[in-house]
């Protein structure tokens, strides 16, 4: 038996990802990814960057929220490795996870040891705080191949991972379970093993945490307790470690008008337009804006007047009021498609300031002499960014895309209302 730790974790980790590989579900990640692999691809397609250290990692999303993750560390607990998992675009669906592909998301991947060991009970070993640069609404906490297991066959040591919610701004949140965690209950306040069973193969359900939670709140930030339960056959086998392997997604609401308008998507924050802002496309990450796939049209907008857009004069002003919820300053932008040519216009669009707290904003538009009567499209976007919304497409850190099919009905200025004014001004 090698009495050094560092080796025998070693070997024993490589094996695992061998298995692992064959079965989707590579532990520890960082080892199968390696941390030089899979960068993303460049060429003015949005990124997703994150950095990592012992006491902290930062990335920003490709929609522009910024999520730190500070490690205070329990005890003599020491982060030995600080990897990054890149983004990884092209990453296939792991079985385990909701979003499918939540491996294109980047990925805290952590070493932790010198913990304190308890033989046969638990440890804390880090709390990680995720916090982000705006309100986000139920981010998903997706765990891959967190624990550890030292020793060989027979003289073997288990870290058993949990992990208890510990704190959150605005105020703590719960779990809910939306994949994987074989092996693994989740309550409202924790994610622990449903039975710890000593001596079996490695792998997501034994001694491995594998799987997909939602953080329910808008929040601001949320924590976590990583712990160990250690299970020893004999006695001790080596220094104990464990692997943490970490990401986060968030919803988004994407546009739902043709595709010729472009797409627009929003990480859902504390602002909506009207009542509700409803998360698309929830199966799968993307880092491109997206829009619905038509199936669901639109969201339901019953503060929107059918009438809204009757009797539009090309020269004369029209407006909307526009209902909103908005805890602080953002702005409102709307364009409608006056021309009907399938894309939203310079001169189509308004835009208006929203104050905190306000419950509604009006837009104002000038019809323009080319509006013609039909089926056309409105969208609003409202974000606390206004550079977020000078387009009627791409991503926004915060807020809502609402698109409405709409029917103009362009008249043109009675003649005698001209000859009239004409007349006066004379
Ligand atoms: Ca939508
Ligand atoms: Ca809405
Ligand atoms: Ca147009
Ligand atoms: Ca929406």
């Amino acid at each position: 038996m090698l009495p050094n730790s560092q080796l025998t974790r070693g070997i024993v980790a490589l094996a695992f990802t061998a298995t692992m590989i064959a079965s989707f579900t590579a532990i520890p990640e960082a080892l199968a990814a390696g941390r030089g692999a899979a960068s993303e691809s460049r060429g003015g397609a949005p990124e997703w960057t994150m950095t990592n250290s012992s006491a902290r990692a930062r990335s920003v999303t490709p929609s522009g929220v910024v999520m730190t993750v500070e490690k205070t560390l329990h005890g003599p607990t020491t982060v030995s490795r600080a990897d990054t998992v890149k983004a990884n675009p092209a990453a296939p669906p792991d079985e385990y996870l909701i979003p499918e592909n939540a491996k294109a998301a980047p990925a805290v991947s952590d070493l932790y040891e010198n913990f304190n060991v308890r033989p046969n009970g638990w440890t804390d070993i880090v709390t990680l705080t995720f916090t982000f640069s705006r309100p986000v609404r139920n981010p998903r906490l997706h765990i891959a191949g967190t624990g550890g297991s030292a020793g060989y066959e027979g003289d073997r040591e288990d870290y058993w991972s949990g992990l208890r919610l510990s704190g959150g701004e605005p105020s703590t949140p719960t779990f809910s379970k939306v994949a994987g965690f074989p092996g693994f209950e989740v309550t409202d306040s924790e994610i622990v093993p449903a039975d710890v069973i000593p001596g079996l193969e490695p792998t997501c359900g034994v001694i491995y945490m594998c799987g997909t939670a939602q953080v329910n709140g808008t929040l601001t930030s949320f924590s976590v307790d990583l712990r160990a339960r250690n299970v020893r056959l004999t006695g001790p086998a080596g220094d104990p470690f464990m692997w943490g392997v970490f990401r986060v997604t968030l919803e988004e609401d994407d546009s739902d008008a043709p595709g010729s308008y472009g797409a627009a998507s929003h990480a859902v924050s504390d602002l909506r337009i009207g009542d509700a802002v409803t998360a698309d496309n929830q199966q799968t990450v993307s880092f491109a804006p997206r829009r619905t796939d038509g199936s669901d049209n639109g969201e339901p907008a019953q503060w929107l007047r059918d009438d809204a857009f009757q009797r539009v004069t090309p020269g004369r002003r029209i407006r909307l009021r526009v209902p909103v919820d908005s805890p602080s300053a953002a702005t409102l932008a709307g364009w409608v498609d006056f021309d009907r040519d399938g894309h939203f216009d310079r001169g189509e669009l308004a835009r208006t300031g929203v104050g905190e707290r306000d419950r509604g904003a009006a837009l104002t538009w000038d019809v323009p002499r080319g509006a013609r009567s039909g089926q056309t499209w409105l969208r609003l976007r409202l974000a606390h960014d206004a550079r977020q919304v000078t387009q009627p497409k791409g991503w926004a850190a915060t807020g809502e895309v609402e698109d409405h099919q709409i029917a103009l009905d362009v008249r043109n200025a009675p003649k005698r209302a001209y000859r009239h004014r004409h007349y006066r001004k004379l």
